[in-house]
């Protein structure tokens, strides 16, 4: 038994990134051995000081090794006791608490999070967008960098890299950031017609890339393309 976990352990260590993706699903179906190989990986994790990307991604396999871990139930003890707050890291300056939403991620409870997302961004911005609910477009750049990509970095963690600013800004450049071009591709507009909130959007993982978070657009489209701008998608911006 020792033996299969070790060669097991091996080739996942060997493997490339997206093998190792695959191997996830893997080695979550397989046995006990499976679920050891992936809980070996998180400690490494942890122990080389858990590396983020350039803009603060948490590792995909890293990432998803975590999140299937946490639906087998098997290894709630030791995800809470490595990681006590999560897989991402919950950096911030503006001295805002992002727990809450790490935690109605990490269940994929997607239309609250989307919900409490646009509060926490409020509140990573000022006290007088938190009291109106809604961010207006000159306070996006009040939200700091380090806050804007924990919250990125949140939804990528958690949505294996479906959801979030940088799929929606990727995108959106994609698109020559074309606003016409861009609703269509994320689900926000169907033709002429808006999306409407809350009951026609896609509040699971089958939704199209990019389709969450949600930016109001009743307002204009000034907010989004703040934070499209936003230099938190710059890599070496601080
Ligand atoms: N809504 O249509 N939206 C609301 C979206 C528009 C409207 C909230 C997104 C178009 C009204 C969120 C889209 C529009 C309210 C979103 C969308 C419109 C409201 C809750 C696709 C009419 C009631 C948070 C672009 C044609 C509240 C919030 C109010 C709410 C999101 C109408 C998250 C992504 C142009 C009347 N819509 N919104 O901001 O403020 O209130 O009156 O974008």
């Amino acid at each position: 038994v020792e033996h299969q976990a070790e060669d097991l352990g091996e080739q996942f260590r060997s493997a490339t990134e997206k093998q190792q993706l695959q191997l996830v699903d893997a080695l979550i179906a397989t046995d006990a051995i499976g679920l050891s190989v992936l809980c070996d990986h998180l400690k490494d994790y942890l122990a080389q000081g858990c590396p983020v990307s350039p803009i603060g991604l948490v590792p995909p396999v890293v990432a998803k090794a975590y999140h299937q871990l946490y639906q087998t139930g098997l290894a709630t003890a030791f995800l809470k006791a490595t990681f006590p707050q999560g897989i991402v890291p919950l950096h911030s300056q503006n001295n805002v608490d992002y727990l809450s939403l790490q935690q109605l991620l990490v269940r994929q409870e997607w239309e609250q999070a989307d919900k409490l997302h646009n509060l926490k961004l409020c509140e990573a911005a000022n006290e007088t967008a938190l009291g109106r609910k809604w961010i207006y477009f000159s306070e996006v750049n009040s939200v700091s960098i380090t806050d804007l990509r924990t919250l990125n970095a949140l939804w990528m963690a958690h949505s294996g890299g479906k959801f979030g600013y940088s799929v929606q800004r990727e995108i959106w450049l994609g698109c020559g950031k074309n606003w016409d071009k861009f609703w269509p591709k994320i689900h926000w507009k169907d033709g002429i017609v808006w999306t409407r909130y809350p009951g026609r959007f896609n509040w699971s993982l089958n939704a199209p890339r990019g389709h969450l978070p949600l930016s109001n657009q009743l307002r204009g489209v000034q907010v989004m393309t703040a934070l499209m701008n936003h230099p938190a998608w710059t890599p070496d911006a601080d």
